[in-house]
């Protein structure tokens, strides 16, 4: 029998969750006794879910908004011995902050409400391992508009200072860390920015989180490299079920028989926690922007991206820079 203790505490002013200590004696898969952190003010459309359990103190939780949720599950039918216990502090955070887990989301104060006047907020992404290459995605941009981006703007590191309703493109780097600068002035406001980010050992990958989001090539829209392989994994929250949209595919393919080369193409799994590529929805090559919509019907698609070794010519003004992928969870009708 599995029986649920559960505990949720909501408290305004939260940001940041601290797990301090917990100990659930067995196991290391979260299927029966975890602590479980939620974003709790976003409803259904925006929010992240984190699930922790074994012996480590895991990282900070940084919720979406001033709200959070903690549930704790039991499972009675596993072998623990003892009570699992934990424990926990929390605190208000300003929108300076630093993100040191593989991947995460980012949102403008508020977000999706209007952003504040006067801000400067300094978002600092800095992974523990200093190995991995980071891959930052906006997912919604809507600032103010200026000449020059002079009134509100988003920057990264020291690149271009983005404003408008242009979605900026993906910025990849060779490191494991960025600055990203939100700055505003004394008028007029928009609904803000998402950013996801997320990394890779080999600069292309990873895993992304959330309702909804972007992925692309790296390094998009350049063209890729030769000889690449690269996994991304889309996880959507556990009650809901995926679907990618394919906004531009641009892969080499063996135009005499107009499919795809036998190691250059995307290929979309879907796939489950235990199983993550459990069954292949399709395989995309060539140039378009009109490829039908995958959908699995779980949580979680794989993408894989593998090129080889051909030498075609991209169609006239145009570069073999992969793809432009948008996932996002849906309900059948
Ligand atoms: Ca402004």
């Amino acid at each position: 029998m599995k029986t649920k203790l559960e505990k949720c505490f909501f408290e305004e002013g939260v940001t940041v969750g601290s797990l301090m200590h917990y100990d659930c004696k067995d196991n290391h898969n979260c299927g029966g006794s975890f602590v479980k952190f939620q974003d709790a003010n976003h409803g259904q459309t925006i929010g992240q879910e984190k699930s922790y359990c074994g012996k480590e103190k895991p990282k900070d939780f940084f919720s979406l908004g001033p709200k959070a949720k903690i549930r704790i599950q039991v499972d009675s039918t596993s072998k623990t011995s003892g009570t699992p216990e934990f424990r926990a502090k929390y605190r208000a955070e300003t929108c300076s902050r630093t993100h040191t887990e593989p991947n995460g989301l980012i949102l403008s104060p508020k977000y999706p409400d209007l952003y504040p006047n006067n801000v400067d907020c300094q978002i600092k992404i800095e992974i523990d391992d200093i190995s991995s290459k980071l891959a930052i995605f906006f997912t919604k941009f809507e600032l103010e508009n200026s000449n020059n981006c002079i009134n509100d703007y988003v920057q990264i590191d020291s690149g271009p200072k983005f404003c408008g309703e242009r979605l900026p493109p993906p910025y990849f780097k060779n490191s494991n860390s960025a600055q990203i600068r939100f700055k505003t002035n004394d008028l007029l406001s928009g609904n803000g920015f998402k950013i996801d980010y997320t990394s890779s050992y080999n600069g292309c990958g990873g895993i992304l989180t959330g309702y909804e989001g972007n992925v692309y090539m790296t390094p998009y829209p350049d063209s890729y490299k030769n000889n690449e392989f690269c996994t991304w994994q889309i996880v959507v929250p556990s009650d809901k079920m995926v679907q990618v949209s394919f906004n531009e595919i641009r892969i080499k393919y063996d135009s005499s028989t107009d499919k795809c080369f036998d190691d250059e193409f995307l290929a979309v799994y879907q796939g489950t926690h235990s199983d993550p590529k459990e069954k292949l929805i399709k395989q995309v090559c060539g140039v378009t922007t009109k490829e039908p919509v995958a959908r699995a019907t779980t949580n979680l698609i794989t993408l894989e991206f593998r090129s080889g070794n051909h030498n075609q010519t991209p169609p006239k003004d145009q570069k073999w820079n992969g793809f432009f992928i948008h996932y996002e969870t849906y309900t059948l009708n």
